[in-house]
């Protein structure tokens, strides 16, 4: 509460600046540390806002858990005690199940498909549902596809995945993906390391930048290029704050985060083949060829689950697996 509060005068005393050109003030917040996929897109935003604002509009980037996990941030930005996020999708899932279309195992077949829905009507209609909880999705950013690694053994199709217990963020569809391919899911917010060196879980599943920023090398064993999600960011301002702006500095704030998103997908796709390298050079086994189809298999039935029962929810997975067939 405390800390609420002090972030809340902070931003009074910046937006009220007293002075013709009151400066706005921005507080954006990320879960992850930097280096990370999230706060590059945050760390972009900064430098260009500001200098496209000539100051006028200000960043203050909170990271490392400062204000919380990635759920506490999203209760933040719904109250406009913060302005701003990078939030992976998954924890969205809580606020509003239409996340779970664009979280849909093997949904994407590549990063150009990803862009061109996501960019598109149909991650327009996505971004515009969020409304409903309070928020402004501004656009989409990423994780990127996400891939399995674990302790105890090699996994190259879900039978090994039997009884493993890997961690999901805080998504009822990551956790119905794990149970589908027969895990023992366990949902615990980010981050994860001390809970893998103690061995309270087996494993995780995240994309590559994370098993290297974050030095799961150190403590797991066995990789899996599952490719079993696509995971975006959802940048995100709160929709109480974005109504008090004129509409010149909205459409400044959406064009430069989309310029920051952009930049960030780029930078972390390049990386990519590097990170593999260094991952098997620190010791990761690593599964390249999966038998995808058998995983494939195993979730087959998640459209026709509870989980996207709400009728705007099917229809636009319906669509979204249209539309990417
Ligand atoms: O980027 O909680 C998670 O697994 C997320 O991917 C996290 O934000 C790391």
């Amino acid at each position: 509460m405390k800390k609420r509060l002090m972030i809340m005068t902070v931003f009074t005393l910046f937006f009220y600046s007293g002075s013709a050109m009151a400066v706005i003030g921005i507080k954006l917040g990320v879960v992850t540390k930097p280096g990370s996929a999230q706060n590059i897109v945050a760390e972009k935003f900064k430098e260009l806002i500001e200098q496209r604002s000539n100051g006028n509009i200000q960043v203050q980037i909170f990271h490392s858990n400062s204000i919380g996990n990635e759920t506490e941030i999203l209760q933040q930005i719904q109250m406009n005690t913060v302005q701003m996020g990078i939030i992976t999708a998954g924890p969205f899932d809580t606020f509003d199940p239409i996340v779970r279309v664009i979280n849909y195992p093997f949904l994407f077949k590549d990063h150009e498909q990803a862009d061109k829905i996501l960019d598109g009507p149909l991650g327009a209609k996505v971004l515009k549902s969020l409304e409903r909880a309070g928020f402004k999705g501004l656009c989409f950013s990423e994780n990127g596809f996400r891939d399995l690694t674990n302790n105890r053994h090699p996994v190259k199709s879900p039978d090994e995945i039997k009884g493993l217990k890997i961690r999901v963020m805080a998504s009822a569809l990551h956790n119905a993906i794990w149970q589908a391919l027969g895990a023992n899911p366990t949902p615990i917010p980010w981050p994860i390391y001390t809970e893998l060196e103690q061995g309270v879980i087996d494993g995780q599943e995240n994309p590559l930048w994370v098993m290297e920023v974050y030095k799961f090398y150190e403590i797991q064993k066995y990789m899996t290029l599952t490719r079993h999600v696509y995971s975006p960011h959802i940048d995100v301002v709160s929709l109480k704050w974005w109504k008090t702006l004129d509409s010149k500095t909205q459409d400044l704030i959406q064009t430069t985060l989309y310029d920051a998103a952009v930049f960030q997908r780029e930078d972390n796709r390049s990386k990519n083949t590097a990170r593999l390298t260094f991952l098997k050079e620190k010791g990761l086994q690593v599964e390249e060829n999966p038998d995808i189809d058998a995983f494939r298999t195993r979730v087959a039935g998640l459209k026709d689950m509870d989980l996207y029962s709400e009728p705007r929810v099917q229809a636009l997975l319906i669509e979204m697996l249209n539309a990417t067939r």
